[in-house]
């Protein structure tokens, strides 16, 4: 048991090396929120997956602040004596809002396991020292740069290529990519940028021995991804709309998905992270770890939680350098065999070098209780 002392908010900015396009926008450098809090005699880091502008799901960074500020962290003031454990509840009084929830939820985590020399990945029941990983590629200005980009990745090693995909050009660059490399591990998503109607596009990808096709259809639907998978061959994986293992099991039993996206920070934290994940193994269905672009304090994060035995395919855990000249924390590198260790520090097993992270920060704000 320990008590939530303070909450310290940065609004933090990374620039990319190179954009990141996505059905739904264009990022040019990550700015996130990140959550320091202070317990008795620990302190612990949480990371926002929320972006600028509410495209992705509906929160965004400074929605997170301020829910964060003005309801969970006086919620968490206000509970006393806690376990990380206990914080599901005591925010359960907000509707919704799973990504800043999961921002402070993760941080108390850390530092109830920092204050305990406990690493986050034997807390949640790793089985493995090294995760393998796959890379995301964004939708590139031609077939020829993801082509280029492609190559580029399969030689550090990732052992599994993303595609990100939107209608008109689908078909087209995943046949180029399929063709230029047989044998790889290779899917798509779609972030939501299709509907039912767009059946033959789908039955099209099916010739190209895709592992998976991730988010086809809409953001909030299960029924309809049902009978999308009905029609076509290639297993369909839903990202966004699993907010929960209730969720997951919903979408399992319907024969929406075949396999699960598991991100912490969608689902509001690493401990529903690993209900979602025990739940798709009670029905026989695997899950992979997807990212969200983090800095090396959530990259830490979804490391400890690929380790466990479910986490069967390649997970979006990239290395520090797909994304970043300079992280806040030391760089993941990865392997020749394109894997990456789990931390195996305290908590998340990592720390935010004090200059860089003050470098990145654009504002800061301590949230402390009120006094009484
Ligand atoms: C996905 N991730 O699987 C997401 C898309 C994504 C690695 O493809 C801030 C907010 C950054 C939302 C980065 C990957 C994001 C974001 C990526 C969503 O769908
Ligand atoms: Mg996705």
């Amino acid at each position: 048991m320990t008590r939530v002392g303070s909450v310290e908010l940065r609004l933090v900015t990374l620039p990319l090396v190179r954009p990141f396009r996505t059905s739904f926008g264009e990022m040019r450098e990550k700015v996130c929120v990140l959550a320091r809090v202070e317990t008795d005699g620990a302190h612990g880091w949480g990371e926002c997956v929320a972006d600028v502008e509410p495209t992705y799901s509906e929160e965004w960074n400074d929605g997170a602040w301020s829910l964060i500020r003005d309801f969970l962290a006086p919620a968490a003031f206000a509970a006393g004596d806690l376990d990380a454990d206990d914080l599901a509840s005591v925010f359960a009084f907000v509707r919704g809002h799973p990504t800043a929830k999961a921002t402070l939820e993760n941080a108390v985590l850390d530092a109830e396991l920092r204050a305990r020399g406990r690493s986050l990945a034997e807390y949640l029941g790793a089985v493995r020292e090294r995760v393998e990983c796959g890379v995301s590629v964004g939708i590139a200005p031609s077939t020829e740069a993801l082509l280029e980009q492609v190559s580029g990745y399969l030689g550090e090693g990732y052992r599994r290529i993303k595609l990100k995909i939107e209608p008109g050009t689908d078909v087209e660059r995943v046949r180029a990519v399929r063709e230029a490399n047989p044998d790889i591990l290779l899917s798509v998503d779609a972030n939501a940028a299709y509907r039912l109607a767009d059946v033959e596009t789908f039955r099209a990808l099916d010739a190209f021995d895709l592992l998976m096709v991730e988010q086809p259809l809409h953001h909030e639907d299960l029924w309809e991804h049902s009978l999308l998978q009905k029609q076509i061959s290639t297993d369909i994986c839903l990202d966004e709309s699993i907010r929960s293992a209730a969720d997951a099991r919903a979408a399992i039993e319907l024969g929406s998905c075949r396999i699960v996206n598991v991100k912490q920070g969608r689902v509001g934290g690493v401990l529903e992270a690993r209900r979602v994940h025990d739940v798709a193994q009670e029905l026989g269905v695997p899950v992979w770890c997807g990212g969200m672009l983090e800095t090396g304090i959530g990259r830490a994060t979804n490391l400890a939680l690929a380790a466990l035995p479910n986490f069967r395919l390649p997970g979006d855990t990239s290395a520090t350098n797909r994304y970043f000249a300079e992280d806040l924390t030391e760089p993941l590198v990865l392997a020749p065999d394109g894997t990456l260790p789990v931390p195996g520090g305290s908590g998340i097993g990592v720390e935010p070098d004090p200059d860089r992270l003050e470098a990145a920060t654009r504002r800061a704000e301590r949230i402390v209780p009120a006094r009484r």
